[in-house]
């Protein structure tokens, strides 16, 4: 009688570990379906293929029952029936192993063809469901396991059962819990709970956290992809000749997708532009709030701006350019009325992130610095600050381009500071203007014969006069520049070299437009920026 109770007892907990098998599989690939493709997710992968297989008159009867709620339907169905299988996988792994093993891997070659069959998926896409099938086995495994072990201790390998195990408190304390047979039955339970009871609660906290991340942000990218910026009232000018074509030598205009992105955000903030708000405060004369139609109404124009990172080393690649739509910075100020004794504006990003900038570069009427809606044509991307972020001209990222603004808070240096302040980052950031050689590349071996020099040169809200080359510590000759947009974008220089086999040395340096000599003593980064001319072993075969 008590046998048989607690064989069937055995099967619902074989059951339960079957579905938290199950939801360590979900919550794991929901998870890696997060960070590495975010159409990875097997339940939804598996329930666009349901959608995409069912026959028209199946999708009429859903849409009629269940009218707008029919996917929430279908998923819901789709939950249960996985709850069902994983019951099963649960019992069978436990009465038969390794059936149930086998069934959650079956599970996961299902979901990860019909995520990799799917339209345009990451190249890791199949990851998620992978490591999905491992984490839910393993924990399965385990689970199982421990139920045998409880098993065994009560019921013993024979089938039979003990006398005493019903009867004895195993959380009576001071049972010695390592070899006292009439304590095993509790110990083993406990063991098999603690597990379940783990695994079960991360599997639903993860994997609730990261579907709901991951549905935030599918919505705004839906959002941003389907708005439509009006055209601006102005576009950038580019002269014929601002573009060399040269293989090796960085775009004119770095496409969105190279663009260098540096910021401290662990997840992209994904903020509905409908419900985004700017506030103007601090030393104003009335507190302004702005909602994103308020800045479009302004009217956009489009600048050409290169945007450079402190953290740029000498050659580095955290530098870009692009056209930015946007409205002038000045003009947003206006709206609130800065008080006298202001020097600087703190901005603050969604995120906690702030910048302090100086007041003058962002009212100089010379100076274009913006609030900008759109990169390259197209709102701006999710990770460049969508919907609205500042870019200054002359100032390094990290104390002028706050993404995914929020707040101008107009005040001083003497009573604000910014997020990089106190970690060893000045206050106040011009960029050091500079040169970089694009190609060839830094050690790399090219072959004699006459190949070109060419990169990149930058003095924003300057401009570069002249950039000039020397070879193997020879004169400084002067490069040819593209036709520069402005002041505020880099320009492309190149130089024909006829290159003589061995080991030869590239030094580039530039020249601004204020006459002054790009510094040609070495600076790290920290605290202001990294200086330097440029030196390159070029090795010619
Ligand atoms: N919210 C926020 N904005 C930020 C940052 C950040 O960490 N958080 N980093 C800044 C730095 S250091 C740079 S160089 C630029 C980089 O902009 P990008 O990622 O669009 O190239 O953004 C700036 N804006
Ligand atoms: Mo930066």
């Amino acid at each position: 009688m008590v046998q048989r109770r607690s064989g069937k007892r055995f099967l619902v907990w074989a059951a339960l570990a079957g579905m938290i098998g199950g939801g360590v599989f979900l919550a794991t690939a929901e998870l890696f379906a997060l960070l590495f493709a975010r159409a990875a997710s097997p339940i939804l992968a598996v329930g666009g293929f349901v959608i995409d297989i069912v026959p028209q008159p199946f999708k009429e009867f859903a849409i009629a029952t269940f009218g707008e709620y029919d996917k929430i339907a279908l998923l819901a169905g789709l939950g249960l029936a996985v709850l069902i299988a994983s019951a099963i996988a649960g019992i069978l792994q436990f009465v038969r192993p390794p059936l149930g093993v086998i069934a959650l891997v079956i599970a996961g070659v299902l979901s990860t063809a019909a995520i990799v069959t799917r339209a345009a998926v990451a190249p890791l896409a199949f990851l998620p469901p992978v490591l999905g099938t491992v984490a839910g086995s393993f924990v399965l495994v385990l689970l199982c396991r421990r139920l045998r072990g409880w098993r065994e201790s009560v019921v013993g390998s024979g089938g039979e059962v003990e006398s005493a195990t019903e009867a004895a408190d195993p959380e009576a304390p001071g049972a010695d819990i390592t070899d006292a047979q009439s304590a095993r039955p509790g110990f083993d339970r406990r063991r098999f709970f603690v597990l379940a009871a783990l695994a079960g609660a991360s599997a639903l906290v993860v994997g609730i956290t990261a579907r709901t991340v991951s549905m935030a942000v599918s919505s705004v990218e839906a959002i941003r992809s389907a708005l439509k910026l009006p055209s601006p009232k102005t576009t950038v000018t580019v002269p014929q000749g601002a573009e060399l074509d040269i293989p090796g030598l960085s775009k004119l205009f770095t496409p969105n997708k190279d663009f260098y992105r540096v910021d401290t955000a662990l997840t992209v903030p994904s903020i509905d532009p409908d419900t985004w708000r700017l506030v103007i405060d601090g030393m104003v004369d009335q507190r302004v709030e702005m909602s994103f139609q308020d800045i479009l109404d302004m009217g956009l124009d489009e600048y050409a701006i290169t945007l450079t990172c402190v953290s740029n080393e000498v050659g580095g690649e955290l530098v870009g350019n692009a056209k930015w739509l946007g409205v002038p910075l000045r003009d947003v100020l206006k709206k609130a009325g800065v008080k006298s004794g202001a020097d600087m504006v703190l901005s603050r990003s969604v995120d906690g992130y702030t910048a302090s900038t100086p007041l003058a570069a962002l009212t100089d009427d010379d100076l274009d610095a913006i609030l900008a809606v759109g990169m390259n044509g197209e709102p701006l991307p999710l990770e460049h600050g969508f919907p609205v972020r500042m870019v200054v001209p002359g100032l390094y990222g990290y104390v002028s381009a706050t993404k995914w603004l929020t707040e101008l808070k107009v005040t001083t240096f003497a009573q604000d500071e910014a997020y990089w302040t106190p970690r060893g980052y000045s206050a106040e950031a011009p960029i050091k203007f500079a040169s970089r050689v694009d190609t060839p590349k830094l050690g790399a071996a090219v072959e004699a014969g006459k190949i070109p020099i060419a990169g990149v040169a930058w003095a924003q809200s300057v401009g570069i006069d002249r950039v000039e080359v020397s070879i193997d510590d020879g004169d400084w000759v002067p490069a040819t520049l593209s036709a520069p947009i402005n002041d505020d974008t880099w320009v492309q220089w190149f130089m024909e070299w006829d290159a003589t086999p061995g080991t030869h040395y590239v030094a580039v340096r530039a020249v601004n437009k204020n006459g002054d000599l790009q510094i040609e003593e070495r600076a790290p980064i920290a605290p202001d920026g990294s200086s330097g001319w440029q030196r390159s072993l070029i090795r010619v075969t």
